[in-house]
C-alpha cells in the first residue's frame, strides 16, 4: 500500500548480531577421510551471521532467534582457494561449514529483506582456526595441543541500525523483539578472553555475550571518556599559560621598541 512506503521519521531501530567464527582441528579419523581429495586440510570450521543472544539449550555462540524476517541474504565470499568462493545463503542457519588449513579475511555482505529497502551491509571477518595464545607470543599450539583445548571461538557483536525506516518494516521489525541478552554468564568461559587467551579461555564451554558484558564496554567507554576530559582540561590550561606569556613578551617587546 502507498502509504505504507513511507519513512518514519526520527525512529531509530536496532537488531543486535553477531558475526564470526569456530573453528575445530580435525580428529585423526576425519583427516583420513579427507585424505584423498584434500590431505593438507587440518581444520573443519563454520562462520555465520546470528542473532546475539545465545538460547540456552543449544550449545553454540548466539543464534537464539531466526533472523530471516529482515535477513533475506547472507552471502560469505571465501578465499579463492575454495571452489565457489562465494556462498549464497538464503534460509537460516546463515552459516557456512567448511574444513580447510589457513586462516584468511571472509567478507560477509547481508542482504536485507525487499521491504526494508536497505542497502546491503558488507562486514569483515578474519577466519580464526589457531587458539594464540597472547598477542605477540611466537608459539603456535602444536595441532595435538589445540585439539584437546576445544574449538576456538571468533565473534564480533554488532547493532544492525535502522534509521527511518519504512512503517512496513518498522512493523515487521516491532512483531520480532530479539531475545534480551542474559544477564551474566551460564557458563564458565569468560568470552572477551577467549580470542585473546584461546587456549585457557576456550576450554570448558561454548561463549556467551551478556548484558555483563556490555556493561563492562560501557564503564570502559565512560572512564575512557572521563580521561579524555581530563586531558582536554591539562591542554587547555597549558594553552592559556602559553597565551599569557605571549601576551607578556609582546608587551615587552611593545614597551622596549624592540623590532622582531
Ligand atoms: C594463507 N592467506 O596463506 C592464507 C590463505 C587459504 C586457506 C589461506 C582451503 C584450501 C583448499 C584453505 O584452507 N585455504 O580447499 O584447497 O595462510
Amino acid at each position: 500500500m502507498a502509504n505504507e512506503r513511507v519513512r518514519v521519521r526520527g525512529v531509530n531501530i536496532h537488531r543486535p548480531i553477531i558475526y564470526g567464527n569456530t573453528a575445530t582441528v580435525l580428529t585423526s579419523k576425519q583427516r583420513e577421510q579427507l585424505a584423498a581429495t584434500a590431505p593438507d586440510h587440518t581444520h573443519t570450521w563454520t562462520v555465520a551471521v546470528r542473532g546475539a543472544a545465545s538460547a540456552s539449550d543449544q550449545d553454540i555462540v548466539g543464534g537464539a532467534d531466526d533472523l530471516s524476517y529482515f535477513i533475506k541474504r547472507v552471502t560469505f565470499k571465501l578465499h579463492d582457494t575454495y571452489p565457489n568462493p562465494s556462498r549464497n545463503v538464503d534460509k537460516p542457519p546463515f552459516e557456512v561449514t567448511e574444513t580447510g588449513w589457513g586462516e584468511f579475511e571472509i567478507q560477509i555482505r547481508i542482504t536485507f529483506v525487499p521491504d526494508a529497502g536497505e542497502k546491503p551491509i558488507l562486514l569483515y571477518h578474519h577466519l580464526k582456526l589457531h587458539p594464540w595464545t597472547a598477542l605477540g607470543d611466537p608459539e603456535i599450539p602444536s595441532l595435538d595441543v589445540a585439539l584437546k583445548s576445544g574449538p576456538v571461538h571468533s565473534w564480533q557483536y554488532d547493532e544492525l541500525v535502522f534509521n527511518d525506516p519504512f512503517q512496513t518494516f518498522l512493523n515487521t521489525l516491532l512483531a520480532h523483539p530479539p531475545t534480551p541478552l542474559v544477564r551474566s554468564r551460564r557458563k564458565p568461559v569468560p568470552f572477551h578472553l577467549s580470542h585473546l587467551d584461546g587456549l585457557e579461555a576456550s576450554k570448558g564451554g561454548t561463549p556467551e555475550f551478556t548484558q555483563q558484558m556490555e556493561k563492562e564496554e560501557a564503564v570502559r567507554l565512560e572512564d575512557a571518556r572521563k580521561a579524555i576530559v581530563v586531558e582536554e582540561q591539562k591542554w587547555r590550561l597549558k594553552f592559556l599559560e602559553r597565551e599569557k606569556e605571549l601576551a607578556q613578551l609582546r608587551k615587552m617587546v611593545d614597551e622596549k621598541g624592540i623590532v622582531v
